[in-house]
């Protein structure tokens, strides 16, 4: 059997890799509240594949809805079993999400580990996690998936102590209860609360520069153009979340051309909920940032649909900010940049897309000149656009005039008990700052 260094974490030990088999049942996209939808057996083989499974076989079905004792029907099922024979596999990854119920029947009938969606991506996050930080997180959001699924998890472990899907917390808390769990749980929740407010006080001072922040799916190329625009060295892998922790590096060319940008984790079609509530320290800087740089792979099948993936997840996170941090709703300022051109037909390609997006860029991250054009963007919407606006703002938040006032851009100021009216000249941007972080609001004549 082929077997692999573990590079990443820096295991020695060479890990076999299992064979998959990978199953998608397509479903009407409104099954079950809009979980629905068509199965990307490409991609989840990618998924198995960076997880450590070499594809040996698909299976695809459509269906109005799944079955409930097993997700397929039971036709398919008798193949997939013939079909595990016939390859000898020793695990089979559906692109679905199983209930426990589900996933315990297969693996009985099938006699193979049997994996789900969510499962594959917890293993890879496991698998890719290098900072305390992300650890935490990582162990956070299997415990969660893991809890109502214990009876499972033991008869798994029993077949095959160790394979794709049992890393991170599965072995050492084999022997816990519940109770246990929901303790360790706490723990891990409190510990991440400690590191995320370390965080803050440590870039508190930062809260005077501008924050562009990359997002975008998975192996979009997020990391390659923050390594061009900053020389930061991240590490780039064609893989999926080759990322996991959010890097920050400053960017500064004179006193006003100077930014900060962040290179954050991938995001992915139906990322597991547990991943988003787990990751949300990690997620906090696209909340904090002034301007999301939205990084879409040009070569990738169906662009637009990892472009809603995308804006999804960030729709996901807008709530809380909203509810807790930010009195007013506002739609982040994004730059879209649409990277690997050199893979495409550059021509056909902007054609098509600088219709829907007109303020888009498109480049080639392994470019010097990709990574410059997207520098000069952010700088470009860093300081263009500039209006005149009356903000009222509490005494306590002063302090965030005083670059305005450093500027000759504060037109007027009065005083009003608690509170100070203001009308500044700024930036769309500046003006969301002000909105979403200091407290102030907008006032309309
Ligand atoms: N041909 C080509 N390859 C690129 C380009 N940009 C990035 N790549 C490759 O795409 C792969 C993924 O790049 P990354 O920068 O790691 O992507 P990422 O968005 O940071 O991915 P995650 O961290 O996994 O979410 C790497 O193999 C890069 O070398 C580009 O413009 N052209
Ligand atoms: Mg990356």
């Amino acid at each position: 059997m082929a077997t692999r260094r573990d590079e990443e974490s820096g295991h020695s030990t060479d890990v076999p890799r299992e064979r998959a088999i990978v199953v998608g049942v397509n479903l009407p996209d409104a099954w079950l509240g809009g979980k629905g939808g068509l199965a990307d057996l490409p991609e989840l083989a990618q998924l198995a594949d960076t997880a450590g499974a070499d594809v040996v076989g698909r299976i695809e079905q459509t269906r109005p809805k799944p079955e409930s004792a097993t997700f397929l029907g039971s036709g398919k099922l008798e193949e997939l079993k013939e079909l595990v024979a016939a390859t000898e596999a020793t695990l089979v990854v559906f692109d679905n999400d199983l209930s426990p119920a589900q996933g315990r029947n297969l693996e009985k009938f099938l006699d193979v580990n049997v994996l789900d969606r969510t499962e594959i991506i917890l293993d890879i996050f496991a698998k890719h996690a290098s900072s305390r930080q992300s650890r935490l997180q990582v162990e956070l959001a299997q415990l969660n998936y893991l809890l109502p699924r214990l009876t499972r998890l033991w008869t798994h472990l029993e077949r095959q102590a160790g394979g794709i899907g049992t890393r991170g917390p599965g072995e050492t808390q084999l022997e816990t209860d519940r109770q246990l769990l929901g303790r360790r749980i706490a723990v891990l929740r409190g510990e991440l609360k400690d590191i995320e407010s370390t965080r803050r006080t440590q870039t508190a001072s930062r809260d005077e520069v501008f924050k562009a922040t990359l997002v975008g799916y998975t192996n979009a190329g997020k990391s390659t153009l923050m390594n061009g625009i900053t020389q930061a060295g991240v590490y780039v892998k064609d893989q999926l979340f080759a990322t996991l922790d959010a890097t920050t590096r400053r960017v500064e060319i004179d006193e006003r051309r100077r930014f900060l940008l962040t290179d954050t984790v991938g995001f992915i079609r139906k990322l597991p909920h547990h991943l988003v509530e787990s990751f949300k320290a990690t997620l906090q800087e696209v909340r904090e940032a002034d301007l999301l740089v939205h990084v879409v792979d040009a070569s990738a099948e169906d662009p637009e649909h990892q472009i809603a993936s995308v804006d999804k997840v960030l729709r996901e996170l807008a709530p809380k900010v909203r509810s807790k941090e930010t009195p007013i709703p506002f739609d982040k300022p994004t730059l879209m940049v649409f990277n690997k051109i050199d893979l495409v037909d550059a021509e056909l390609f902007a054609n098509r897309f600088s219709r829907l997006y007109p303020d888009a860029l498109f480049v080639s991250g392994v470019d010097p000149a990709g990574g410059l054009t997207v520098r000069d963007a952010i700088l470009d919407r860093r300081l263009g656009g500039e209006m005149i606006r009356t903000v009222r703002l509490p005494l306590t938040k002063l302090a965030a005039l005083s670059s305005f006032h450093r500027t000759q851009s504060v037109l007027d100021q009065q005083f009003d008990g608690e509170w100070c009216r203001a009308t500044l000249r700024l930036s769309e941007i500046e003006l969301n700052r002000l909105l979403s972080r200091e407290g102030a609001e907008l006032i309309v004549d």
